[in-house]
């Protein structure tokens, strides 16, 4: 495509490795519900919305509950979750996000979170990237959720760029349905075995080059 006029990035597993402290959280909830909850399980949760991330954590478990039942649990794992970032860093940024990031910069290049965490703004500013970003459109902003392309188009908007001159970075399969819905240029970041659909792929952001995308 021709250069970027703006660019779309997924937060958690693109930008920072939040995963691993999600799995925690939910493999809690779990035990104590009285299942057991594998990484592979969690692989099922990647990019998915907190309710329906438990409305799939329920299924694996074969348990039912009432809606009330459920923002309980959801506002539990939620209070685990916010407790174990609170102590991340700059250090947990993935590697090769802040040299991509500088080199948008240089190039007056515009770009925006996409997410679908209520706790985006705070991660971002506990890694020091909130200032950063020239707009943040996260699960507070949206109403339907990946692969719905409304975070995208939002962040489009918000922009003022026309959604196919955007590049979207998403490690998650709804992320990149999202995207390409949208009428995006999507990458994807991990395992071009496992993520469908993608334009190109990286494993990780250290393989992003402005040139790459002016291809
Ligand atoms: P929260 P992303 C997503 O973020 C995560 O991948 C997903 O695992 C999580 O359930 C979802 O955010 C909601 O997060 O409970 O913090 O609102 O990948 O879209 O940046
Ligand atoms: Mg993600």
């Amino acid at each position: 495509m021709a250069t970027p006029k703006a660019i779309l990035f997924d937060l958690d597993g693109v930008i920072v490795d939040t995963a691993k402290h999600h799995f925690q959280a939910w493999k809690q909830l779990a035990n104590e519900l009285g299942f057991s909850f594998t990484e592979e399980d969690n692989e099922r949760l990647k990019g998915v919305s907190r309710m329906d991330s438990l409305n799939i954590l329920l299924e694996i478990g074969q348990i039912e509950k009432s809606e009330t039942e459920k923002k309980e649990l959801a506002a539990k794992k939620n209070e685990r979750y916010v407790d174990s970032i609170s102590t991340m860093n700059e250090t947990e940024i993935l590697p090769g996000v802040e040299h991509f990031l500088n080199e948008l910069k240089n190039n007056n290049i515009p770009f925006a979170l996409g997410s679908a965490s209520k706790n985006a703004p705070t991660i971002l500013k506990k890694i020091g990237l909130f200032e950063k970003f020239d707009a943040i459109i996260d699960g507070n902003s949206i109403t339907n959720a990946k692969p719905d392309p409304e975070v995208f188009l939002l962040g489009a908007k918000e922009l003022s760029v026309n959604a196919k001159s955007c590049v979207v970075f998403e490690d998650a399969q709804s992320g990149i349905e999202a995207g390409k819905a949208a009428g995006m240029y999507v990458v994807g970041v991990g395992d071009s075995r496992v993520l469908k659909g993608a334009d190109d792929y990286i494993k990780s952001m250290e393989e992003m080059t402005l040139g790459r995308l002016e291809i």
